[in-house]
């Protein structure tokens, strides 16, 4: 790994590691907006939209028929029950239980109490007429040390869920990991330890087997990037390590582990689909310079490409291997036929979209757009076009479906009963009309997911932020529709804006 490079990934984990810090500590950060930059786009994309990209002749912008409007949540962020019907420790359970991790020692101990609400959670899930539900499966609830005979009580839950999903007619869409890694694999050295993807695939081969025949649509590894830079990186996430050595091994045994998944799925037999679900960002230079075009491109490398290259075209981008270098852990963890297992052939691709990146000269990243409560998450809805675009154009026409979009919001609960998250709808409605536009310019995309269904519990910042189309008063486990849910529900109706 290049000392740039090196510099720049312990700058970067350290200004994450801050910022999380700092918000932990009440601190605001500095959302110091700069000026709009004159964004270009990813080399050979410029952006244009189609002209005939905009609205319907009466004016509306509707979506293809049968579109799967949808939305998301994830096991350790909602389920709570977290020592019941012989549910293992996870590396979240252990993280957000070591004081000063988490904001205000939040855990996901009860979080929206899914695990028993989930009924209720159903129902609102059917008045708001979403067509798919993407969840993610807690691999401690299926196998308590992370291998193993299943634990039946585990895939009872994940069995009554999904058959109360089909009675309401919304499609499953399960995420095989969302971050909850067994504690016990974790001791055993995680996903730095090769070992864990084997792990993984037999896990996955247990669930396609007990679920199989109920899930049309498989997710396997959720944000690998989001692994390695906040658990490896920055240290906010668990297993809160602070290891640019480990945190590319880690990478590509993410990356196997999801390859080694869909090779499982194909042996069972089991009809489904399968894919993986990358947080990806589109990454401009922060100004015109040529020095501003190199380090964009390698940070689209790290950023994008080291996943996207390795699952599409069966190789690891190669600026990103010689910035690594011959002699990193993770150049020296790849064997043969790694790369062949991780470009098994998938069905679709999970796109979660929040935020564009300005990068400059020397590879630091400089803010361009407003940002949400997420001090990370710049707001700009144009960057949804330009990534379904770029993904289309260099990936091919890979089905897409988007599984998370959405923004953190000041919610309260109004005397009355009602919550305006006004700047959510804002939001969402500028994010729907771009990938609209995309769809129009011919951008496979099947379906959308918000991020998220419920209020949840959001990391390292625990249930300060607020994410949810549906508001949870935590105190009483209420749920209430915010505004942006109603307006979500005649949107899904219209099948567009
Ligand atoms: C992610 C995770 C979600 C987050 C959401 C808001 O993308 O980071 O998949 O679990 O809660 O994105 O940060």
């Amino acid at each position: 790994m290049s000392l740039l490079t090196r510099r720049r990934l312990l700058r970067r984990a350290a200004l994450s590691a801050t910022a999380a810090g700092a918000a932990r500590n009440g601190l605001a950060g500095a959302a110091a907006a700069g000026t709009v930059a004159s964004a270009t786009t990813v080399a050979g994309c410029d952006g244009t939209p189609d002209p005939d990209g905009e609205a319907d002749p009466d004016g509306a912008l509707r979506f293809p028929p049968g579109f799967g409007w949808g939305a998301a949540t994830s096991a350790y962020q909602i389920e709570g029950a977290a020592k019941e019907d012989g549910r293992g420790e996870s590396v979240w359970d252990t993280f957000s239980h070591t004081p000063g991790r988490t904001r205000n020692g939040d855990t996901g101990d009860v979080a929206a109490d899914h695990y028993h609400r989930y009924p209720q959670d159903l129902d609102l899930m059917r008045d708001l007429g979403l067509r798919s539900y993407r969840f993610s499966i807690s691999w401690p609830r299926i196998q308590a040390d992370g291998s193993g005979r299943p634990n039946q009580r585990g895939l009872d839950f994940y069995r009554r869920l999904v058959d109360g999903l089909h009675e309401r007619g919304i499609a499953p869409m399960a995420t095989l990991f969302h971050w909850d890694l067994p504690q016990a694999l974790q001791d055993a050295g995680g996903w730095e330890n090769r070992d864990t993807a084997e792990r993984f695939a037999d896990y996955a081969d247990l669930v396609f087997r007990a679920l199989g025949d109920r899930v049309p649509v498989w997710l396997t590894v959720n944000e690998p990037k989001t692994v390695v830079q906040n658990g490896y990186l920055g240290g906010h996430h668990a297993p809160g390590r602070q290891d640019p050595a480990a945190a590319y091994l880690v990478a590509h045994h993410l990356q196997l582990a999801h390859g080694l998944a869909v090779r499982a799925l194909r042996a069972t037999g089991v009809e489904g689909r399968i894919g993986p679900a990358l947080n990806l960002h589109p990454c401009y230079p922060a100004d015109e310079t040529a020095e501003a075009a190199a380090a964009t491109r390698l940070y689209d490398g790290y950023e994008n490409r080291l996943y996207l290259d390795s699952i599409f075209k069966g190789a690891y981008p190669a600026d990103v291997l010689a910035d690594l270098g011959p002699e990193s852990r993770m150049v020296r963890g790849v064997r043969d036929g790694d790369l062949e297992i991780i470009s098994s052939p998938v069905d679709l691709l999970a796109v979660q979209y929040y935020t564009p990146i300005y990068v400059t000269g020397q590879g630091d990243t400089v803010r361009r757009w407003p940002t949400s409560e997420a001090e990370w998450q710049q707001i700009y809805p144009e960057g949804m076009y330009d990534i379904l675009t770029r993904v289309t154009r260099d990936y091919g026409r890979v089905p897409i479906t988007i599984t998370e979009n959405g923004l953190p919001c000041p919610d309260t609960l109004a005397a009355d009963g009602t919550v305006d998250d006004t700047a959510r709808i804002d939001f969402l409605r500028d994010h729907f009309a771009a990938a609209h536009r995309a769809v129009r310019d011919g951008v496979p995309l099947e379906s959308y997911h918000v991020w998220s269904l419920l209020d949840n519990f959001e990391w390292n910042e625990g249930y300060e932020q607020r994410w949810g189309l549906v508001y949870v008063d935590y105190p009483t486990q209420r749920r209430v529709l915010k505004r942006s849910a109603h307006w979500y529900r005649d949107v899904i109706r219209r099948n567009g804006l």
